[in-house]
């Protein structure tokens, strides 16, 4: 088989050509399958769930089907519709406001999309925090967000400092079997109690719905901000790329606490109406590949690092599961190796697509679809309404073929409005009318977009994104450390790992034991995922003179590269 290129599928889809659908194409065409369209009546909440609990013909139909080692639980539309108003209700009564920021830090489970929708229906913004996140990454997300409620359980709550957020007044405790009167608010006592009606908060498409969290190249994690409007692509991109049917049964495996796990965790999903898989627990291939043929998924969105174990796994384990329900897969996070794709179509007969987007674009740019042909490598081509072009640094178009800046023409619906309390920070993602990405790659002769690497120091490692500041700052905390600078070192199966340069504090020696010591440090501060796989003492780290760590140098001593120009390094 010529492996350059994987001809489009035949069958019928949802988007026959995508060429014909980008002619003449108007965002305010698919506005018209939203009820506010004719109601004038806007919630993201509304048009996910409710609009489909009055439907008789879907209100009975499974939303949420949740997987978990000790728990399998249905719930339809309906059931989410009155437990998503009764949260709604308990949000009301302590006093949630419109605009408020609620943060939830829990695992995922069918009490988390309850409270989700209920923010949403009480026209607050919700934000969701990763289960694995420790006191710090817990810490910076609520000081900067403000936020006035955290839905937390009573394992996690160890790790929120409580005592130093003044502007958090209400916690909400689920699963917890006994809440003393000391001040937290005990979920199942109040969803006993609460009244399964409640009339929705209306908001303006452009209200804000969602605020996540994410890492740059310099300083503390920023909080990108998204409004109802953006449930427009959710949907659009949920129709064409994930090609929904009605009878799809559906499996995202990203978390809520990343931006795939909502716009395509939840969003895309329950705005076309479909079963949607939640599983918990950890990942391992076998329970992985269980849960596929388990309950007969037709869709699967994952990542290629999951990709990439199920490769290593090797194929005598697929043949003991039924995947024969699966349509395709599609992935996102980090570039998707041709040689998974190649092991897609061997060993599961199944085509893989490849989307690119950022937790700032909100929703799919860059995507294959089943009737597109795949090209090996490459991320595919922009959907309809959105124009994707490789720039220069001054924002002016470059030719097919040639490397520069990833940038998309400003304008598409899911787009982050602002970066929270930093309007500034928004106002530098933009050149000369375009987005730029912070991704260079270039565009072939026939408008696929291939994907070379970042152009800052942000690291993908296993398709989370770190950025280096926040574990350097982290790092340097630790009594033996006196300095950091931190990079991502290139890695088979995880794409990057997290590598340290660290200086000691006089009065330290190298040993095993510090080094995992600290290591453990950054762990039990963050999370596990930002924590140094690899950590290497030196002298010194080199800065610029202006005092700048540089990590590019760091860079290029590991892999062994031309260092470049180092005219700024200090002496
Ligand atoms: C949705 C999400 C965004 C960064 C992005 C890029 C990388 C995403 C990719 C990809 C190669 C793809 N990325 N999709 N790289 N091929 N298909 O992942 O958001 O966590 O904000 O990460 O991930 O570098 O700039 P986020």
């Amino acid at each position: 088989m010529d492996m350059t290129k994987v001809p489009a599928r035949s069958g019928s889809h949802n988007v026959e050509d995508l060429d014909t659908l980008r002619k003449g194409f108007d965002w305010e065409e698919i506005k018209k399958n939203f009820s506010w369209y004719k109601t004038g009546k806007v919630n993201a909440a509304y048009e996910a769930i409710d609009r489909h609990a009055e439907d008789p013909a879907k209100k009975d139909q499974v939303a949420l089907l949740y997987s978990a080692p000790d728990r399998e639980e249905s719930v339809t539309f309906e059931q989410l519709r009155k437990q998503s108003n009764k949260t709604a209700n308990i949000f009301k009564k302590y006093g949630v406001q419109k605009g408020d920021r609620v943060f939830l830090f829990m695992p995922r489970s069918p009490e988390f999309y309850a409270n989700f929708f209920g923010i949403l229906k009480v026209g607050a913004i919700a934000g969701p925090l990763f289960e694995a996140f420790m006191e710090q990454a817990v810490r910076d997300r609520l000081e900067d967000s403000e936020a006035t409620m955290l839905i937390t359980t009573p394992e996690l709550l160890e790790r929120v400092p409580v005592d130093d957020l003044p502007n958090l007044k209400q916690i909400v405790l689920v699963g917890a079997d006994d809440v003393k009167d000391d001040g937290y608010i005990n979920f199942n006592q109040e969803m006993e109690q609460a009244s399964d009606q409640f009339e929705i908060e209306w908001v303006d498409l452009e209200d804000g719905m969602l605020i996540h969290y994410t890492s740059g190249s310099t300083g503390k994690p920023k909080g990108v901000y998204h409004v109802h409007n953006a449930m427009i692509q959710h949907y659009a991109t949920g129709k064409w790329v994930i090609d929904f049917k009605d009878d799809d049964v559906y499996w995202c495996t990203a978390d809520p606490g990343w931006v795939t796990g909502t716009s395509y965790g939840i969003f895309a999903p329950w705005l076309n109406g479909v079963t949607n898989v939640i599983r918990g627990g950890r990942f391992s291939p076998e329970s992985w590949y269980e849960t596929l043929d388990k309950h007969n998924v037709t869709i699967w969105y994952t990542a290629p690092t999951a990709l990439r174990k199920f490769v290593s796994a090797g194929e005598e384990l697929v043949k003991q599961y039924d995947l024969s329900s699966l349509r395709h897969i599609m992935s996102v996070g980090e570039p998707l190796n041709p040689e998974v794709i190649t092991w897609g179509l061997r060993v599961l007969d199944l085509r893989i697509h490849d989307t690119w987007w950022m937790t700032e674009t909100g929703a799919m740019l860059i995507v294959n679809l089943p009737s597109m042909e795949i090209r090996p490598g490459s991320m595919g081509r922009p959907i309809p309404g959105v124009d994707a072009a490789i720039v220069d640094n001054e924002g002016n178009e470059l030719p097919p073929n040639q490397m520069g800046n990833l940038a998309i023409k400003k304008g598409w619906p899911s787009m982050m409005r602002t970066i929270w309390k930093n309007p500034g920070k928004f106002e530098s993602y933009f050149i000369n009318g375009w987005y730029v990405s912070g991704d260079s790659a270039y565009m072939d002769e026939d408008g696929y977009f291939w994907f070379q690497g970042r152009l800052d120091d942000v690291i993908n490692t296993s398709g989370e994104r770190v950025g280096p500041f926040e574990v350097e700052s982290k790092l340097i905390e630790h009594k033996a450390v006196a300095e950091a600078g931190v990079i991502g070192k290139p890695d088979p199966e995880r794409g990057e790992i997290i590598k340290a340069f660290i200086t000691l504090n006089p009065d330290y020696e190298t040993s095993d034991e510090l080094l995992e010591d600290i290591r453990q440090f950054v762990k039990k501060g963050l999370s596990a995922h930002a924590a140094p796989r690899e950590i290497e003492i030196k002298d010194s780290i080199p800065k610029t003179r202006s005092g700048k760590i540089m990590r590019r140098l760091l860079k290029s001593w590991e892999l062994g590269l031309p260092t470049g120009d180092t005219s700024t390094l200090e002496e």
